[in-house]
């Protein structure tokens, strides 16, 4: 156990990169073992992509088909840096729970198929998670490394994991998988114990009693820096909250675009969105003013994806905690993306699992972006339609967000009347949104956004100290 101590805190040291070395005469990896249990692919593979789905039945997905599926499916390789796609197939099946995932029939198909074909260098069947005995079987059959939707998300993770943070959550969310892949592959050993391979059993078991306890600490330690980083994220937000500006957090599916969004928002020119999913796996933060001159902060977060286990990306949906304590969250869908219905109701029914504040929820502002990309589409009169690359729609999106602003925070406009020049003047020019000035002999009248709170320290200053309250 000493040596795993030694062995996490070079892990944990921060000079360490993410490719975590280790001296040659360490017996126990914990990354090699991690990387091991997660294939991960030093160079890119050649895939063969396949798309299994429910045929019939009350588990048959009604929502969305099996090509749009698969569409996703092949953008999610296409988004791994030298991962390209040879073939792909779909597959329909009555269940997915068979020892075999796939029936005899299509086993075979498959197999042959990998066979025939030399470039398949990894098949990705695009379904949630594989369960272990199921892993197993489809690797002793193809001869190939077999992926499933989370392994493949998690790679994309590794890859666009830029901070500390998300390099952190990336590695806490690894960790649930391989804990299932240890259990699954003891579970069998164990089903072993008594015949002929019982004591080989007996001496693998003793291995993944060596895992466990190397990969509890490996958690424990995680779990701790996360808090850490969690307690400092708080303080973060509190110090927003200090400064009493307006939050507004933009979710969405993945790739809709609401990177673009807040850079479209606050003319940050150094946002720089991409065309491929998981772009984003830090929450950030950007400072960017309303028509009215009322200065609010916008919050970029990470894409929601279905088919993915919600348990086993919880260090993320921790990330988007930043989102529950905004005063307001834009929900953006891109509405050229023929699956655009499914994607935002996966959206709308995850934060709700969220616990996100229902007052929160009932004043969301749905956008629809890319329109520059669809000639008809259906309107529906509760979204503001938008282009981000075009500028279409910007102007009028502020307009609505300083409206549900102004609602949700109890903000006021209201005009004061105050002597040019003065101390008041510039009091509100520092601490309110100041939206007009009209001149009055020496007086301005000015219209201001302002918060209660700011209007109540106002008062004390200057009208109730003066007539000596
Ligand atoms: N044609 C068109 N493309 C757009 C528009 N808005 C965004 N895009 C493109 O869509 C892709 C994804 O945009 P992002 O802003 O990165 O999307 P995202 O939602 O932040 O994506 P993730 O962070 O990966 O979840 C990029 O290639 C953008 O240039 C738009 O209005 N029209
Ligand atoms: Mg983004």
């Amino acid at each position: 156990m000493i040596r795993h101590f030694k062995l996490l805190n070079k892990i944990f040291n921060p000079r360490f990169k993410r490719s975590y070395c280790f001296k040659k005469d360490e017996d126990i990896h914990v990354q090699e073992f991690i990387n091991r249990e997660l294939k991960l692919a030093k160079t890119g593979h050649q895939v063969l992509v396949i798309q299994p789905y429910i045929k019939w039945g009350t588990k048959k997905d009604r929502l969305t088909s099996p090509e749009m599926k698969l569409a996703e499916s092949e953008s999610l390789i296409n988004t791994l840096r030298d991962w390209k796609i040879v073939d792909s197939l779909k597959i329909g099946m009555t269940s997915y729970i068979k020892h075999t995932f796939f029936g005899p029939g299509n086993i075979d198909n498959i197999a042959l198929k990998i066979k025939q074909d030399q470039r398949i260098s990894a098949v990705f069947i695009s379904t949630n998670i594989l369960k272990p005995i199921q892993h197993k079987h489809l690797e002793n059959y193809f001869k190939v490394p077999v992926y499933d939707r989370y392994l493949i998300v998690i790679q994309i993770f590794r890859e666009h994991a830029v901070t500390r943070e998300a390099k952190l959550q990336v590695a806490l969310a690894e960790v649930p998988y391989i804990w299932s892949r240890i259990r699954g592959i003891q579970e069998n050993y164990t089903e072993r114990l008594g015949s002929e391979a019982g004591q080989i059993a007996l001496s693998s078991k003793m291995l993944f009693d060596d895992k466990k306890d190397l990969l509890k600490e490996y958690e424990k330690k995680l779990k701790k820096m996360i808090t850490k980083l969690k307690s400092h994220r708080e303080h973060l937000r509190n110090s927003r909250k200090n400064k009493n500006l307006p939050v507004i957090a933009v979710v969405g599916y993945t790739n809709t675009g609401k990177t673009s969004l807040v850079k479209a928002l606050t003319e940050d020119l150094e946002m720089l969105p991409k065309d491929c999913l998981f772009a984003t796996l830090d929450v950030t933060v950007h400072g960017g003013i309303l028509p009215s001159n009322l200065k609010v902060l916008y919050i970029d977060t990470i894409g929601f994806i279905s088919d993915i286990p919600t348990k086993l990306i919880e260090p993320f949906v921790a990330t988007l905690e930043d989102a529950m304590f905004a005063d307001i969250i834009i929900h953006v869908t891109d509405v050229s993306h023929p699956n655009v219905d499914v994607q935002k109701s996966h959206v709308e029914t995850t934060l709700k699992n969220l616990n996100v504040e229902s007052s929160l929820l009932n004043s969301i502002i749905n956008v629809g972006n890319k329109i520059d990309l669809v000639g008809n589409y259906h309107k529906d009169e509760n979204c503001n339609y938008i282009s981000c690359v075009k500028g279409t729609g910007i102007q009028e999106l502020k307009i609505k967000i300083e409206e549900e602003i102004i609602k949700a925070t109890g903000r006021q406009i209201l005009k004061i009347r105050v002597r040019t020049g003065q101390k008041e003047y510039e009091w509100l020019r520092l601490h309110t949104a100041i939206m007009q000035v009209e001149t009055d002999g020496d007086y301005s009248i000015v219209k201001v956004i302002a918060t209660k709170s700011d209007l109540d320290v106002f008062k004390h200053l200057f009208i109730y100290k003066k007539s000596g309250k």
